[in-house]
């Protein structure tokens, strides 16, 4: 091509990269993550007290006998093993629960700033309840915290990684009248043992995606088929327990321990299919119905959910016939309790969607029915392994800019970010899509004045990816799942991202030639 005809070429698409800025600025933190069932294993250990102690001493031990308790992850993959692609489970995983001081070499080799991991709430309180206290479990948590303050690595810790314990689960679950209280009471314990050290928290992550345990029989646990009513439920109960440990902190906590705590929200970014009215307003109802579900409750000026959710769900459940919206209501005391329950925003961010507007057609009532949108793929877009994953690093500015837009431009930390494929070591796509994720997180960050605390890389090491087992891998260290040793090797992606902090610096090479 000419070079005339690449300049308006250059004119018509995009900006050029000359233009850019590519420095990371001072202060801005690099971090990577995983989640307990993802990478632990150890599934059932019990520490020191494998060997069969006399009842009197059993009795006495009770903390010492009882060893993780079972979860709703653990259930799920042994009792319906066909849910898992490749028929395999979180058992083992990646060892991580005996090769922590491992994965902590890693993430210093690669220099970030922060670890962002998940305690297993069944490895700590094996029951669910404080009933029960596994000394292990806080053992585990507490070696693992030391070796990365010992490496000058933040622990960032989300609570709950969809992980249940299953005696929770048959108390009702998130959905039960005592889930609330079950909650708290977990994260008491967990400031009182870790928060001396733990200066980041998460409540829940991705609360949008566990709430499809309650919309089929499908392979996310309960498995509970109740579409647009068990997520709506699950949502409300969830924005409530988060608040709850918030307050709890605020009240018991915070002056002495001087921490931060928010929630981990993922969303895709939605673009209008066409520059019709429809599209854009099914865009942004798509938008408010699913990021703003959880957002605007928290972070909003008038708290409660969107206007545009409360409405369409009211409307459409009178439809219906119902008695009352499918969506439940917080009334004033709730509202205000959950309002401003979050010192930053977690952001989990993978990929975008085209939004367009449906009529209402669908023959059964669903959060999707609910929002009159239908949500797809570009066909231009390359798509990942996983099929819901696209390439789409434009949409990292869009999100954050929406995000910072609408919630009064509240600080945010991508706590979430990565891109699928098979294993391969060589993985220069995930490479490429980390720093034009990283471009576009700057474009936020020095066109859009958006304020953004920092960036956290799914994942450090290969991982058990749920439903789809070891099929698809996110790491930045290879796996061998097959290796009982569990070998870590780095892939290209880590060595890409260790010069990178490094300099602070996007590398041109990997940088997209044109930024759309
Ligand atoms: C994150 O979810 C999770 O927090 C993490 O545990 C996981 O390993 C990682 O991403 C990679 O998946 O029904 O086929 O459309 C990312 C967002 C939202 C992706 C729900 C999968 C369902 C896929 N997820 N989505 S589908």
């Amino acid at each position: 091509m000419r070079a005339p005809q690449l300049l308006l070429l250059l004119l018509a698409f995009g900006r050029s990269q000359a233009a850019r800025n590519t420095t990371f600025p001072e202060g801005f933190l690099f971090g990577a993550a995983t989640a307990a069932y993802q990478v632990e294993g150890a599934w059932n250990t019990s520490g020191q007290c494998l060997q069969p102690l006399p009842l009197w001493l059993m009795l006495q031990y009770r903390e010492c006998i009882a060893g993780k308790g079972e979860h709703i992850w653990d259930r799920m993959v042994h009792t319906r093993p066909n849910c898992i692609a490749d028929r395999t489970s979180g058992d083992v995983a990646a060892d991580s629960y005996h090769k922590y001081k491992e994965d902590v070499k890693l993430l210093k080799d690669v220099g970030f700033n922060f670890y962002r991991f998940s305690i297993s709430w069944a490895r700590i309180l094996p029951k669910g309840d404080v009933s029960v206290i596994n000394k292990d479990g806080i053992d585990y948590y507490n070696n693992l915290i030391n070796e990365l303050l010992a490496n000058n690595i933040q622990p960032v810790v989300t609570m709950y990684h969809w992980d249940l314990p299953q005696h929770l689960q048959d108390l009702g679950g998130l959905v039960g009248s005592a889930f609330g209280d079950y909650f708290e009471d977990y994260a008491r314990v967990l400031y009182t043992n870790f928060g001396d050290r733990v200066k980041w928290w998460l409540t829940f992550n991705e609360p949008g995606t566990f709430v499809d345990g309650y919309t089929s029989h499908g392979c996310v646990p309960p498995a509970v088929d109740a579409p647009g009513v068990g997520d709506y439920l699950v949502a409300h109960s969830i924005l409530k327990a988060h608040a709850r440990a918030y307050r709890l902190y605020d009240r018991e906590f915070r002056s002495e321990q001087k921490g931060n705590i928010s929630i981990a929200l993922s969303a895709g970014y939605g673009t209008p299919k066409t520059n019709s009215n429809a599209d854009i307003e099914a865009t942004e109802t798509f938008m408010q119905h699913s990021l703003g579900w959880f957002a605007h409750p928290i972070y909003s000026q008038e708290g409660d959910y969107p206007a545009v959710m409360k409405e369409r769900v009211a409307n459409n459940s009178k439809a219906e016939g119902l008695f009352r919206s499918r969506l439940p209501e917080f009334g004033e005391y709730w509202v205000n309790y959950i309002r401003g329950t979050a010192d930053f925003f977690g952001l989990n961010y993978y990929s975008s969607w085209v939004v367009s507007h449906v009529g209402s057609s669908l023959d059964r009532a669903s959060r999707w029915s609910d929002m009159d949108v239908m949500s797809s793929q570009d066909p231009g877009w390359t798509v990942s392994v996983a099929t819901w994953l696209a390439y789409t690093p434009f949409g990292m500015r869009g999100l954050l800019s929406w995000v910072s837009k609408n919630y009064n431009n509240t600080p945010i930390l991508i706590t979430e970010n990565g891109w699928a494929d098979t294993g391969e070591i060589n993985d220069t796509m995930r490479a490429k899509y980390y720093v034009n994720n990283l471009a576009h997180l700057l474009d936020a960050i020095y066109l859009d004045n958006v304020t953004v605390l920092g960036h956290t890389a799914w994942s450090i090491i290969d991982n058990f990816e749920w439903a789809q087992g070891y099929t698809q891998r996110f790491g930045l260290h290879h796996i061998d799942f097959n290796d009982p040793q569990r070998p870590r090797t780095p892939k290209e992606s880590a060595r890409v991202f260790a010069a990178l902090i490094k300099n602070r610096k996007l590398p041109e090479n990997y940088l997209d030639k044109v930024i759309e």
